[in-house]
C-alpha cells in the first residue's frame, strides 16, 4: 500500500479537531497558497523583471527589493478580506495594518516577514517567509495596536516557508513542529517531516563572525568557546538567511545567533515577526530561544519593529550563550 498523502489541512484537523472548519485551518490554507505564489515569484524572478530594487525604503531604512514588495502584497491581499483577521504586521510596512472597513474582521492577528534573508534574494540563495498568529486580546474590539504587541508566549501558531532546493512549509500550532514539502508536480504541500526535534548532540553553529570585532566581551567569549573548546568540535555554517540557518540546525542540531554589536546595540533581527515565531518553533522542537538575557517568548514588544539580539537552537548551546552574556551585565 502506498503512503497516505497528508495535506496541511488534513494534518491540522487530525491533530487538532477543535480547528475543524475553523479560521486557523483556512488561514493556513491561504498562507500555503501565498507560499506557492511567492515560490513562483522567486523562481521566475529574472523572467518577471522581479530582481533588483524598488525606489523605496522600508521603515528600517533598508532599500526594498522588488521581491520583498511583491511577497508582502501577496500575503496582504490573500488575508485582508477573509474575515479571519483583525490586524496584521509586516516587516515591509511602517504601521500595523488595519483590516479595511468594508471587510469583516476576525479574532486573529497575523505578523509576518514576507521575504527574509533579503541580501540573498538576487543571488539564488535560500530565503524564507516567517509568520506568527496571535489571538486578539479583546475579541470585541477587533483590531488595536495592543493586539499586535504581544509576547511570543501568546502565539497560537508560528511557522516559516523555506524557498530552497525544494519549498517547505514548516509550522507549529503548539503540538510539535511539522514540515510539508511542496510537490511541484501536483502543486500541493504534503507531510514529509512529522514532529521535528533538535537532535541531542549539536553539529553546527551559525553566526556572522565578520562582526566579531564589534561584539561585547561576553559574546566574543561565547564565539571563541564555540570554536575552540567543544568536544566533539562543531562545524560552522552561516547562510545569512535566518530561516535556512534555523532549518538546517533543527535537522542536525546547533545554534543560530545574531547578537547585539556596537553598530546595532539591539541586534538586527525583529522581535515580533522574526525572533518570536522562531523561538516558538525552537521550544516546540525541544530547543530554546533567548535574547541572551532571557527567554525570547517572555519578551514584551514595545513597538512593532523592535529589534532584539537572538540565540536559537539546542538548549544546551543557547544557555551557554546566556552564561557568557550574563558576565557582560555584572557590575
Ligand atoms: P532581513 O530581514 O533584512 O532579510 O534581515 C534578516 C537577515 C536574517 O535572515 C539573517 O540571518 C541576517 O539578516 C543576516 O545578516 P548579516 O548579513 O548581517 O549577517
Ligand atoms: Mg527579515
Amino acid at each position: 500500500m502506498s503512503k497516505p498523502l497528508i495535506t496541511i489541512e488534513r494534518f491540522l484537523l487530525s491533530q487538532q479537531p477543535e480547528y475543524a472548519k475553523g479560521d486557523l485551518t483556512t488561514l493556513f490554507y491561504d498562507l500555503a497558497l501565498g507560499a506557492k505564489i511567492i515560490a513562483m515569484q522567486t523562481r521566475r524572478g529574472a523572467f518577471l523583471n522581479n530582481l533588483g530594487y524598488e525606489d523605496t525604503t522600508n521603515v528600517q531604512g533598508e532599500r526594498q527589493r522588488k521581491l520583498d514588495v511583491s511577497a508582502d502584497e501577496t500575503i496582504y491581499k490573500l488575508n485582508d478580506h477573509t474575515g479571519r483577521l483583525c490586524a496584521m504586521v509586516s516587516e515591509e510596512r511602517e504601521d500595523w495594518i488595519r483590516i479595511p472597513d468594508n471587510f469583516s474582521k476576525g479574532h486573529y492577528v497575523l505578523v509576518y516577514d514576507p521575504l527574509d534573508g533579503s541580501s540573498n534574494i538576487d543571488s539564488n540563495v535560500t530565503i524564507g517567509t516567517i509568520f506568527g498568529v496571535f489571538r486578539a486580546l479583546d475579541e470585541e474590539k477587533r483590531g488595536r495596536i495592543e493586539d499586535c504587541l504581544q509576547p511570543g508566549r501568546n502565539l497560537v501558531a508560528a511557522g516559516y516557508i523555506i524557498y530552497g532546493t525544494s519549498t517547505m512549509f514548516v509550522y507549529s500550532a503548539g503540538h510539535g513542529v511539522h514540515a510539508f514539502t511542496l510537490d511541484p508536480e501536483i502543486g500541493e504541500f504534503l507531510l514529509t517531516h512529522e514532529n521535528m526535534r533538535f537532535p541531542e548532540n549539536p553539529t553546527y553553529y551559525s553566526m556572522n563572525y565578520g562582526a566579531y570585532p564589534s561584539w561585547s566581551p561576553g559574546v566574543k567569549k561565547f564565539g571563541d568557546w564555540l570554536q575552540s573548546t567543544q568536544q566533539p568540535r562543531l562545524s560552522s555554517r552561516y547562510i545569512g538567511s535566518l530561516v535556512a540557518d534555523f532549518h538546517r540546525n533543527m535537522l542536525y542540531g546547533g545554534i543560530y545567533a545574531y547578537p547585539a554589536d556596537v553598530k546595532s546595540p539591539n541586534g538586527k533581527i525583529r522581535l515580533l515577526y522574526e525572533a518570536g515565531p522562531m523561538a516558538f518553533l525552537a521550544e516546540q522542537a525541544g530547543g530554546y530561544g533567548s535574547t541572551g538575557v532571557k527567554a525570547m517568548l517572555d519578551t514584551q514588544p514595545d513597538h512593532i519593529h523592535q529589534r532584539t539580539p537572538v540565540f536559537l537552537g539546542n538548549r544546551s548551546l543557547v544557555e551557554k550563550a546566556e552564561e557568557f552574556i550574563r558576565e557582560d551585565h555584572k557590575g
